[in-house]
């Protein structure tokens, strides 16, 4: 950032004006802002800490000419009693919905230790989430440089935030938020789902807060549109209401029902909904992301572990209240697909170690509980009572390349086929493109179609250590032979989903493990696994290219008509049904017409 002084908005211009009309900054609402346009900056050079209060209260906000990184002066966060506590802004006021900004900021931590960045919200039911966008660890100034950020319209109190992992001071300097530009997707590369559909759904995970970014949708849209998977939204940490659970518990004197709330996952589900994209539910039984609270005495932080026979019917109750809730209020979200269990078996092939994932991510909770990996049973049985009656229920794991876990998963399978509990095995596929060969994971793939269940590729992601031209060749070659090798045994395998979509956003962003790139480019990596691909000709009516015309194209032509979603120029082909060269009211119709008629 330039030693140049930069100018506040807030601070100047529309701060005199709200200062005029006695309105405090903080109320303004946000604006729609210009590609580009600063929204808020300052450098802190006038002596003025405006648009930043204390996370935890307590802290002392002051300019400093201690520290700085333009000019002589810094913000200077003192006071901080807690690790969490530090400087934050709220975005919301600001900036717009559905909209994507840039934040620059230089920050530092007093003494060595991560200084992170990160960002919160309130969802629709009030419950606040946290989501860390950017780490570093140093004593020395670091630089955040352009974080991308935005929110959806069901998002409130939305704020950006900087900790440290001590309780000393913080110092931020050069603080910039500006509308970012708007990067159009390249309108020339063939679907991914289109290409593939002939063999498998190919599909992708996202995050609610990708939902805000048009140009990510675009991507989403144009590539993704056969499956869906929520990178974090269905999880039981995201799902479980422990204030509503302790409010049953209180009301009938029970603490055996686990009460939910799908408010986190609500803007993705209406998407789903509204643009007829089939989902695979992730997860419901899990070590890692799930509370502890869950599996004490009273719901309560401190209580003991309870009895493997009280989880038992938390479960029940647990996965019963997702699936009716998710059929109630959610009724056009077409689930074809749930994790029930995620990771439960090491690479030895043995249960994990009992204990809290709180204390060590390693460690589970379940296994504290049950003694062993018996849950798994449960939660099948649970899963198979309360799902749809044409939902698919799945094991899931990563490393499953690796003999003893990949033996275990086997035994295991074979077990819960016997009695009709399980229909497939989810092969994560973390893959780096070190390890494993392509080789080793197809021998993974044989070994669980040789269950004669179903397999889905449910994870995909492949870093490269090396991100130079030359790195992302050999990620592309990789890429090219694992979906060879699913293309091979595409007769067992219905879904290959890849873990996102943009490099920035994956959770190995720094090992840019996808198929576009942070400005929505496509990689060498996606032209591997596009280049020399027969383009499939689709019938007429057939909009979301997945091999049939169903309620979903009927969805997605309303909301056509509706102006609320724009065709490709192949859409508008296939959705011109009475070929008279328009797409109007009469093609839809005609494809209701057919809908039924393939029906009955
Ligand atoms: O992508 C998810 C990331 O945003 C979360 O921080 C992380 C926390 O565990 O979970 C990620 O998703 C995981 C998935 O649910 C299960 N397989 C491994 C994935 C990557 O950690």
């Amino acid at each position: 950032m330039s030693k140049k002084r930069l100018h506040r908005i807030l601070g100047g211009a529309i701060a005199a004006a709200c200062a005029a009309s006695a309105i405090p900054v903080q109320l303004m609402t946000a604006h729609a802002a210009d590609e580009g346009e600063i929204i808020y900056a300052t450098d802190f050079e006038d002596g003025v800490v405006e648009g930043f209060t204390g996370r935890g209260g307590a802290e002392v906000l002051e300019v400093t000419d201690e520290q700085s990184v333009s000019g002589d002066k810094a913000l200077t966060v003192s006071g901080r009693e807690e690790s969490w506590n530090g400087p934050q802004f709220r975005l919301d006021e600001v900036c717009k919905p559905n909209t994507e900004y840039l934040i620059s900021a230089n920050v530092k931590s007093e003494w060595y230790s991560q200084v992170n960045f990160s960002m919160e919200y309130t969802d629709t039911e009030g419950e606040r989430h946290y989501s860390n966008l950017k780490s570093q660890g140093t004593d020395q100034w670091v630089s955040f440089e352009d974080v991308k950020i935005s929110f959806t319209p069901d998002m409130t109190n939305v704020y950006v935030y900087f900790e440290c992992g001590d309780t000393c001071k913080l110092y931020v300097d050069d603080f910039e938020l500006k509308a970012a530009p708007i990067i159009p997707i390249q309108d020339d590369l063939p679907s991914l789902s289109a290409l593939y559909s002939k063999y498998f759904k190919f599909g992708t995970a996202i995050m609610a807060s990708n939902l805000s970014s048009p140009s990510f949708m675009d991507l989403v849209d144009k590539h993704f549109s056969a499956s869906m998977t929520f990178g974090n939204e269905l999880k039981p940490d995201f799902v479980l209401n422990q204030a509503a659970s302790l409010a049953y518990v209180e009301e009938t004197g029970e603490d055996d029902n686990p009460q939910i709330s799908l408010a986190a996952a609500k803007s993705m589900l209406d998407y789903c909904a509204a643009n007829g994209i089939p989902v695979r539910g992730h997860t419901l039984v899990w070590h890692s992301q799930t509370p502890d609270w869950f599996f004490k005495e009273g719901f309560s932080n401190d209580g003991d572990w309870v009895s493997k026979e009280k989880m038992i019917t938390r479960m029940d109750n647990y996965i019963k209240n997702v699936m009716e809730t998710l059929a109630k209020d959610y009724p056009d979200v077409e689930f074809y697909a749930w994790d029930v269990v995620n990771e439960a078996w090491t690479d030895s092939g043995s249960p994990r170690t009992a204990g809290s994932s709180k204390s060590n991510p390693e460690e589970s909770a379940w296994v504290k509980v049950f003694g062993d990996n018996s849950f798994i049973r449960y939660a099948f049985e649970s899963a198979r009572k309360y799902a749809p009656k044409d939902c698919k229920l799945y094991y899931n794991d990563f490393n499953e390349y690796i003999d003893g876990k990949m033996n275990a998963i086997y035994d295991m399978a074979m077990e819960l086929k016997a009695d009709g509990l399980i229909d497939g095995i989810g092969m994560q596929a973390h893959l780096d493109v070190g390890f494993p060969t392509a080789a080793q994971f197809e021998r993974a793939i044989e070994k669980y179609a040789s269950t004669g269940l179903d397999v889905q590729v449910t994870e995909l992601d492949i870093t490269t250590p090396d991100t130079s031209e030359n790195g992302l060749k050999t990620q592309a070659q990789m890429y090219s032979d694992i979906l060879d090798a699913c293309v091979k045994h595409a007769d067992s395998i219905s879904a290959v989903i890849i873990w996102g979509v943009t490099d920035d956003q994956s959770w190995r962003a720094e090992k840019v493990p996808l198929l576009f790139d942070g400005e929505f480019q496509a990689k060498p990596a996606f032209y591997s696994i596009t280049d020399g691909m027969e383009v499939p000709v689709y019938a007429t009516g057939d909009l979301n290219t997945d091999g049939k015309v169903s309620v979903n194209d009927i969805v997605l032509l309303q909301k056509y008509l509706l102006t609320l979603k724009k065709f490709s120029a192949q859409q508008m082909k296939l959705a011109d049904m009475t070929r008279d060269g328009k797409v109007n009211a009469f093609d839809l119709t005609m494809m209701k017409k057919r809908v039924l008629a393939s029906q009955s």
